[in-house]
């Protein structure tokens, strides 16, 4: 059939219709004396309006579907913030080469201040007297290495001089003890729960809410479900800070108003984590209080309250000090072990101090195991504590 053909019998066909809709023209004009002039061209414009109104009718319907979020089980009306869908920024080091020079350069200070004083100790090229051991003392306490622990080192390496003679030989004699003391087995008695509970405790400005948030960044990377919660509720930035982190990281966060009740907020941030199928909980604490209110107790007060969810949580009280504080870390360490309990340690700005020997005086003191150092402010500057890998990066 040729196309004129089809053409005739599809005019043919439409005759009909077209006679329905002059006659509908018709009856418009008549009830619309203004239309009449239009009468000849009315008849097509009442399809080509139906199929414009169509046409207006799909683009609405389309626009009507675009996807909505879904809403959490769980969730409040309170300030809950849906995860992000940022991408972590960092990519995983684990198995990264550079781990150790990274390290290293984090730790530069104290390094240049063990490693270059025991070269300098040997330029003249002289025994292992004890001149020189008493220039080593003077350098291994001001590197926080502690009193009673320089007092064994060097009584050791003073029955051994006569076995060293060059920096590099002391060096491994140094680095060994260091080693002996840093790998001091403090049992690990923390076990995975889920969703596991993390308090971070210590005092204003030693980097907590830095670390929780390099620790999320690290969960997250290895696929767990993270809650994060807005537990120091006293400064105002905190929590803003703690929501940057979450961002960045990956992690859900919990927060409430500011000067609300810690022990509210951690008990929502775990009453979610249940209910979200979350495999860990970091609950960011105050570290010092603007009201008469007493930090110890408002920290006991947090225990309570996430204990009234989950029995034995908080399963891990991880305890955050700053190691440019040389030795009041240590006592800071002390005192809160004392009035709360800690169960972890994470030493931060070590790249900021010369003073990292205090890695050595607080792990051999204190009985609670360092499980991480923070060698800088990005989300990757936080390692695993690991004593060989550390005394390398010292010595
Ligand atoms: N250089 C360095 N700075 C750090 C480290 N950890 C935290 N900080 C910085 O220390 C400051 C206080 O940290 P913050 O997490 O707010 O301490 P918080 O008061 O205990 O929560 C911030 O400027 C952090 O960037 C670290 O390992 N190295
Ligand atoms: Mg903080």
């Amino acid at each position: 059939m040729d196309f004129n053909t089809l053409l005739q019998k599809l005019t043919h066909a439409l005759i009909p219709v077209k006679a329905i809709l002059e006659d509908l023209a018709e009856r418009a004009a008549t009830a619309l004396p203004a239309l009449a002039p239009y009468k000849g061209i009315l008849w097509w414009m009442i399809p080509a309006t139906a199929v414009i109104l169509i046409l207006l009718l799909l683009v609405i319907s389309a626009a009507l579907k675009t996807p909505k979020v879904p809403m959490k089980e769980g969730e409040t009306d309170r300030e809950l913030s849906t995860p992000t869908q940022t991408p972590p920024i960092l990519t995983s080091t684990a198995a990264d080469p550079g781990v150790l020079n990274s390290l290293k350069s984090g730790l530069s200070k104290t390094r240049t201040a063990l490693s270059s004083g025991v070269d300098a100790l040997f330029k003249g090229g002289q025994t292992l007297d004890d001149d020189l051991l008493e220039e080593l003392e003077e350098l291994l306490i001001t590197s926080d290495i502690g009193v009673r622990t320089t007092m064994e080192i060097i009584e050791t390496l003073s029955e051994k001089a006569s076995e060293i003679s060059t920096s590099a030989e002391l060096k491994t004699a140094l680095k060994a003890l260091l080693l002996e003391r840093i790998s001091f087995d403090v049992p690990n008695k923390i076990t995975m729960k889920k969703p596991h509970v993390m308090m971070v405790i210590g005092v204003n400005g030693v980097g907590k809410t830095t670390t929780i948030g390099k620790l999320a960044t690290r969960f997250v990377r290895e696929g767990k479900k993270v809650i994060i919660v807005a537990g120091d509720t006293f400064r105002a930035a905190a929590s803003e800070q703690l929501t940057i982190w979450a961002e960045r990281s990956g992690a859900e966060i919990v927060r409430h108003k500011d000067n609300s009740d810690p022990a509210a907020v951690a008990f929502d941030g775990v009453q979610a984590a249940v209910a979200r199928d979350a495999d860990i909980v970091i609950i960011d604490t105050a570290g010092r209080l603007h009201t008469k209110k007493n930090l110890m107790e408002e920290l006991k007060k947090i225990r309570r309250s996430v204990s009234n969810i989950i029995a034995d949580a908080p399963h891990e009280t991880l305890m955050v000090v700053d190691a440019t504080t040389g030795q009041n870390a240590l006592t800071q360490a002390q005192l809160f072990h004392e009035a709360v309990g800690i169960d972890s340690l994470v030493l931060t700005k070590l790249d900021g101090t010369a003073k990292g020997g205090i890695v050595i005086g607080i792990t051999s003191t204190l009985g609670v195991p360092l499980t991480y150092i923070g060698v800088g402010e990005q989300a990757d500057d936080l390692r695993p504590f690991d004593a060989e890998e550390f005394a390398d990066a010292l010595l």
